[in-house]
């Protein structure tokens, strides 16, 4: 297995994509025995009739080559097909305490969830359990709460709209808001920053965009490797001749040069596409002081008589421009310079590759939201946008690049702990009980009742809670303190193991399998990053007989629990167009005739009314929001002070880890390691591959520490240093958050290098 192999630290040369891509693609599906089945699979991703990629949210055109999928969807396909079982026979074998010093992608690689298990502490062992008693005992825990308070039910971003729609129905007419969702780590500051400024939580451009923009605008987003199937986009915009400006404290490797595994020319001739017409290596933290600067520079331009804003955009549809004005020529050229680690010259250069541009695009991923000021920075991409008109026009908007493949979906059809009360009165009104109205939790809040022990039970639809949020340490803790934990999963996690006195392992039938009821095949939706919404039909048989489709266990939790609910839980259980139905008549404006609509191929798109320049806000303006002074995060502390930035590999998802190499950034067979700027190294005497220690600037007096991480010379901006997710949120803690969002800063943990006592694996430093 790869992670016995010897780390080693070999900078890539190639493009990314390309054979590369291809090669990892092939090697992913043999690893996983599934080479016949997986490619069989690859046929049918993202194509009308088949399923829906369950790796990220970018949308799929109509008008592309026949096969739509990128090597990190073929990987996410691979592991999910795999032949790899986790049987009763293997919890026979191992204990919870045993199966908790395996590694993350031990546990991965052990492969599919075969029956529902509940924990037997006797034993410390999972033990089968049959789902009858599966769900009596989620209902016995539940309604033996003083309060429906004391219950948290997580979402993760893969659950679909049918599915997120009905638990959002359950979990209210049990009594309570509290959804902690994956998106309060993630893209919460598109969802609670933007509708203030430009009315609604979401992005605004539709694909057809790309091919209209005039500049393209990457922040903070690493797209190779997130969101690979836009690398076709911006490949084509980039022969069109339009700039590519990316904003990033590290080149990431395919964003710089890629070859695209799809374009055989290219591949024949081992050609690529230079993408980056002007990469900006940004601090971390420093975006806001480039745009600032950018904003400076607009100012400064119309002020010497250049018509560089659109003045009768900012008049008709914007409020509070003379505000912004005065904050952004408040701040000088040096403490911009200083802050952002930027040359002027240089933002004066993207300034002007915006300003020549009539249709520009802004796209961003977690580099921006997981920072303290994390809403309040989408507000100026939003300001630098609205100075120019860029919204309701061909080839211009914000495009917040969203994560996992429905957390948007999620959010729109009502997983939301602040929900607002015209969803609510609707909800009364089609489901006949009253919601409740006080707001719940999200992840950290959720997090905070289980320390407190005002939480008894956890409910997670999908995902890994435990390993994606902050404070590892203490959030283990919190959750061993619950009654009861239940996950409902595809595969075995750190989750699982990390669980309350009682605990539920329910696995389901996966995205790309045949959901069957007694109605007979049904699909699901999903809704993209662009607001599109389509149908997902697996084309796999489940995995075994005794995995369930996710819609049938909220179903039978809520018969479970609910005993005399009105709801009619066991029709939506088998027919799903009785559940879109439903969101139709809970969301008129934008699901009207859901069950008609989604019929045709390319399914339907939402309403997004900044689109047709049209503003939800209070004063129905687009608003110009002030961010005053250039930090987004805690100052500098002192000299030995980095800011670490918590990134993902190439090999990984989210906390799956698919193997523990990053091709990209030349790391191979560890995830130990720490990328940092040559003299940042020299200042502490470190030589490349050299091991050290981290530990946090924490106000609380609590010591976070991570140990035995190896230091690689990596052009990194100065103080700027990064590593990887999940492992290094120990240093993370749990109050280190954006105030608007509750997102954790997981880019900007404030840390020292200090002296290594654990002893790690040489690395071998290659050429
Ligand atoms: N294959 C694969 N695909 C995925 C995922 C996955 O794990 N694997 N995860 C999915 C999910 S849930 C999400 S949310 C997305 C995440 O996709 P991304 O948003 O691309 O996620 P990250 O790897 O966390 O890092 C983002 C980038 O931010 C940069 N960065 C760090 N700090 C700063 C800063 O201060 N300023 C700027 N400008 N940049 C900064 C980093 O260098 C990195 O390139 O991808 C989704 N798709
Ligand atoms: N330090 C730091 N922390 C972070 C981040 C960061 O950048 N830095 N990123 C944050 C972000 S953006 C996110 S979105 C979160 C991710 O948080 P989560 O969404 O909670 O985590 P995942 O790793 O995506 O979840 C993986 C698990 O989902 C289950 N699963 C997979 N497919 C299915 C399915 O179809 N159905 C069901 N029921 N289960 C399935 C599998 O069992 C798998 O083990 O992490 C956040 N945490
Ligand atoms: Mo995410």
């Amino acid at each position: 297995m790869s992670n016995e192999k010897t780390p080693e630290y070999r900078p890539y040369h190639h493009p990314a994509g390309g054979w590369g891509a291809a090669g990892a693609t092939a090697k992913v599906l043999m690893e996983q025995s599934v080479l016949v089945k997986g490619s069989r699979g690859l046929l049918s991703m993202n194509q009308p009739g088949g399923f829906k990629c369950p790796s990220c949210a970018f949308p799929d055109p109509d008008h592309r080559k026949t096969l739509e999928f990128c090597e990190n969807g073929a990987k996410a396909l691979a592991h999910e097909a795999t032949k790899g079982r986790v049987t009763r026979e293997f919890f026979e074998k191992y204990t919870v305490t045993e199966l908790m010093q395996k590694s993350d992608y031990w546990l991965e690689m052990q492969g599919r969830l075969t029956e529902p298990m509940r924990y037997d502490a006797q034993s410390d062992r999972y033990v089968p359990v049959a789902w009858d008693d599966a769900f009596a005992l989620i209902g016995q825990h539940l309604r033996a709460l003083d309060s429906p308070h004391q219950a948290e039910f997580y979402t993760s971003g893969r659950t679909a709209n049918e599915t997120a729609f009905l638990y959002a129905i359950f979990v209210r007419e049990f009594g309570t808001n509290n959804f902690p969702d994956c998106s309060n780590m993630c893209h919460e500051p598109t969802s609670r920053g933007l509708p203030p400024a430009i009315g609604i939580g979401k992005g605004t451009i539709v694909m057809d965009d790309f091919e209209h923009a005039e500049a393209i605008f990457v922040i903070g987003q690493n797209t190779g490797t997130n969101s690979p199937r836009m690398m076709t986009n911006l490949v084509e915009a980039r022969k069109r001749g339009v700039p590519i400006v990316l904003i990033n404290p590290m080149p990431e490797r395919a964003l710089i040069r890629f070859t695209e595994p799809q374009d055989v020319l290219q591949m024949g001739t081992f050609g690529s596409t230079p993408i980056s017409s002007e990469f900006v290596h940004v601090r971390i933290g420093g975006d806001l002081a480039i745009f600032k600067g950018m904003m400076k520079a607009l100012f400064e331009a119309e002020a010497r008589g250049e018509k560089v804003l659109d003045l009768d955009f900012i008049r008709e549809h914007t409020a509070g421009l003379e505000a912004l004005r005065d904050d952004v020529m408040g701040c000088s050229w040096a403490d911009i310079t200083r802050i952002s680690g930027i040359a002027e010259d240089q933002i004066r250069r993207i300034a002007d590759i915006y300003m020549k541009s009539n249709a520009t695009i802004i796209c961003y991923g977690m580099g921006l939201t997981q920072h303290q000021e994390g809403s309040r920075l989408l507000q100026q991409v939003a300001n630098l946008l609205l100075l120019r008109g860029n919204f309701g026009k061909p080839g211009a908007g914000i495009a917040p690049i969203r994560g996992h493949s429905n957390v948007q979906g999620d959010r729109t059809v009502g997983i939301d702990e602040k929900p607002t009360d015209a969803y609510l009165d609707r909800v009364r009104d089609a489901f006949g009980f009253e919601p409740p109205r006080e707001h719940g939790h999200h992840v950290l809040e959720a997090i905070e009742a289980m320390e407190a022990g005002t939480a008894r039970v956890f409910f997670g639809m999908g995902g890994n809670f435990i390993r994606a949020v902050p404070d590892t340490d203490r959030s283990y803790a919190a959750m061993r303190n619950l009654n009861l934990t239940v996950g409902v999963a595809t595969k075995l996690n750190r989750g699982h193991l990390v669980h309350g006195k009682d605990a539920l392992i329910l696995p389901v039938v996966a995205r790309s399998e045949i959901i069957r009821t007694e109605a007979g095949e049904q699909f699901v939706t999903i809704e993209d990053a662009m607001a599109n919404v389509t149908a997902s039909r697996g084309v796999f048989e489940p995995v075994t007989e005794h995995v369930r489709p996710e819609t049938e266990i909220v179903c039978r939790m809520a018969m479970a629990t609910l005993p005399a609910s009105r709801t009619p839980w066991a029709d939506y259980m088998v027919n799903y167009t009785l559940i879109r139905d439903k969101i139709a008549e809970v969301y008129p404006e934008i699901y009207a005739d859901f069950s008609e609509r989604i019929k045709n191929p390319h399914g339907l798109h939402l309403d997004i009314p900044p689109r047709r320049r049209v503003w939800q806000t209070p004063n129905g303006k687009a608003n110009f929001l002030v961010l005053p002074g250039l930090e987004v995060n805690v100052p500098v502390r002192d000299t030995a002070m980095l800011r670490l930035a918590t990134i993902r590999s190439h090999d990984q998802y989210n906390t799956t880890i698919y193997s523990n190499s990053d091709r990209y950034r030349g790391v191979y067979n560890t995830r130990l390691v720490i990328f940092m700027n040559r003299d940042d190294m020299a200042e502490r005497g470190l030589a490349n591959g050299d091991v050290i220690g981290l530990e946090t600037y924490s106000d609380d007096g609590v010591r976070r520490y991570v140990d035995g991480l190896n230091v690689l010379d990596y052009p990194m901006p100065r103080g700027a240093i990064a590593g990887y997710y999940p492992e290094l949120n120990p240093l993370l803690p749990l109050d280190y958050f954006d105030g608007i969002s509750g997102t954790p800063a997981a880019k900007s943990i404030p840390v020292k290098v200090v002296e290594s006592i654990a002893s790690a694996p040489a690395i071998r430093i290659a050429g």
